[in-house]
């Protein structure tokens, strides 16, 4: 009897185990060979030459295992927002004060365009001498550098490089990083109006302006002044960080509900509606998903995606990039309302535009561990450090250790655009075709083993069914002797 039960059932395991065998031989196959195929695309230079002079290419050493993103795509989604997350709210607590308990919150509030003849002494003047003797001062101010200053003098004072509210502990400590080239006069524009913004917040802050001193020219790298900034704000272990400010210089907030404060594990973006001075034109909204302009966030955050990409020359893309190496890491971005979230803009020249910011973009996930604040000690130079109370200006030379980290010039770029572009297209095109062919060829084999298999499980049935039906046939004739 057990004979035939096991009989019976030999065939499932058998047509089973090798359905199961075909299966794994052609996942195995498949993911070797696509692997095999990108990292022999992206490992290999075309031009050895090519590859010697450019330092571009030698840092993009593209693993094999990540996808590609393009364009089209990160336009139309380049952070994920976090629909359903609530800002922080906390409630009084008498031991670190939030923000939105402020006594000094007035709304929206006018910001100062200052004359252009303000200096950054005038400014330091106005918040260590004429606002602090005013006491409780709210009525008009005039200055040689503005007129109708209407700012409240909220008591302040400056220990240990950080400004801090009399009386009252902060919930954070936060800086301010402002990233520029030229722009003086946004600077002291942008700088005037902050600090009284963040004294209504009752903020505990430090300002840092962060300038490309070198080099000069178009070839502008906001990445880079970053990645230094919080470098350097890492190096004064005493200033004990814990929310990053990552500020525009044209941008001024102008609703003190717009709380400077990080969220514990989310980065803020608070650059919804934007209005350039002057203009009649009503806010203007930017693209659902973009980052840049405003974002806070915390030193832990920031070091999680390794900071911002270094190879960024020119005006746009870096904060893209950002945005895409927050979505690499399963990261959403908040927001405030917006009817706070509003800013005014200070007028500026135009940018040079990075034309290889869109191929730059499609391999961005791709370098995140090796391209970025990690990276960034040997590429700059400090030159000069200026400190006041109001703001420390650092000024730097971005593209130190040329030889490593040469930056192309312009021209050297737009070849190298175009050299990448028709790279990326045909390098799809190949990746694609590949596949189908594997897939298909592995098909046609494993359609083949069927066809050469079912004669011989067929044939092995059959003898299974005359064996059986024998044993039965002798087990019915000897219980029928039997009996
Ligand atoms: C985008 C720029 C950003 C810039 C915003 C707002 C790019 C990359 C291709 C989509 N991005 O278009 O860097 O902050 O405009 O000005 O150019």
């Amino acid at each position: 009897m057990r004979k035939i039960y096991w009989r019976r059932n030999s065939l499932t395991p058998i047509i089973f185990l090798v359905l199961l065998i075909c299966f794994i031989t052609f996942i195995t196959t498949f993911h070797i060979n696509q692997e095999s195929i990108i990292s022999f695309i992206y490992h290999t230079p075309n031009n050895c030459d090519e590859l010697a002079r450019n330092s571009l290419l030698h840092q993009s050493t593209i693993p094999p295992y990540h996808l590609l993103i393009p364009y089209q795509e990160f336009a139309m989604r380049t952070s994920i927002s976090c629909h359903s997350y609530k800002l922080d709210e906390p409630k009084k607590n008498p031991s670190k004060l939030h923000p939105r308990h402020s006594q000094y919150l007035r709304g929206k509030f006018p910001y100062i365009v200052p004359y252009s003849n303000i200096t950054f002494n005038d400014i330091e003047n106005f918040y260590t001498k004429i606002l602090v003797t005013k006491k409780n001062q709210t009525k008009i101010l005039r200055t040689s550098f503005a007129s109708n200053i209407s700012f409240e003098n909220v008591p302040y004072i400056y220990i240990n490089d950080m400004w801090h509210p009399v009386g009252v502990i902060s919930a954070q400590r936060t800086a301010i990083l402002i990233p520029l080239q030229g722009r003086d006069f946004n600077a002291k524009t942008f700088i005037f109006n902050i600090h009284a913004f963040a004294r209504r917040q009752l903020l505990t802050y430090t300002i840092l302006l962060i300038e490309q001193v070198h080099p000069l020219g178009h070839r502008f790298n906001k990445g880079r002044l970053f990645n230094a900034g919080v470098r350097y704000i890492q190096n004064q272990e005493s200033l004990n960080i814990t929310c990053l400010i990552l500020h525009d210089v044209d941008l001024i907030p102008e609703n003190d509900g717009n709380f400077y404060t990080c969220e514990p594990i989310h980065p803020k973006h608070t650059t919804i509606r934007v209005q350039q001075v002057g203009s009649k034109r009503g806010y203007t909204r930017y693209y659902e998903f973009l980052i840049g302009g405003v974002l806070l966030l915390t030193m832990d955050l920031y070091k999680k995606v390794n900071g911002f990409s270094n190879l960024y020359w020119g005006w746009g893309g870096e904060d893209d990039d950002l945005s895409l190496r927050f979505i690499q890491r399963r990261i959403c971005v908040v927001r405030p309302s917006d009817g706070l979230a509003i800013y005014a803009a200070l007028p500026h020249p135009r940018g040079q535009r990075n034309n290889a910011r869109f191929n730059l973009l499609t391999w961005s996930t791709v370098r995140l561990d090796t391209d970025g604040f990690a990276q960034i000690d040997p590429m700059i130079r400090f030159v000069e450090i200026q400190k006041r109370s109001t703001v420390t200006h650092i000024k730097l030379d971005v593209n130190a250790n040329e030889d490593l980290y040469k930056a192309p010039s312009m021209e050297e770029y737009q070849s190298l655009t175009d050299q990448t572009d028709e790279h990326i297209t045909t390098t799809r095109k190949t990746i694609v075709n590949n596949d189908l062919s594997l897939i298909e060829s592995t098909l046609n084999e494993k359609i083949n083993e069927v066809d050469n298999l079912l004669p011989k499980v067929k044939h092995d049935h059959k003898s299974n069914k005359d064996e059986i039906a024998s044993v039965t046939n002798f087990l019915e004739k000897a219980i029928a002797e039997h009996r």
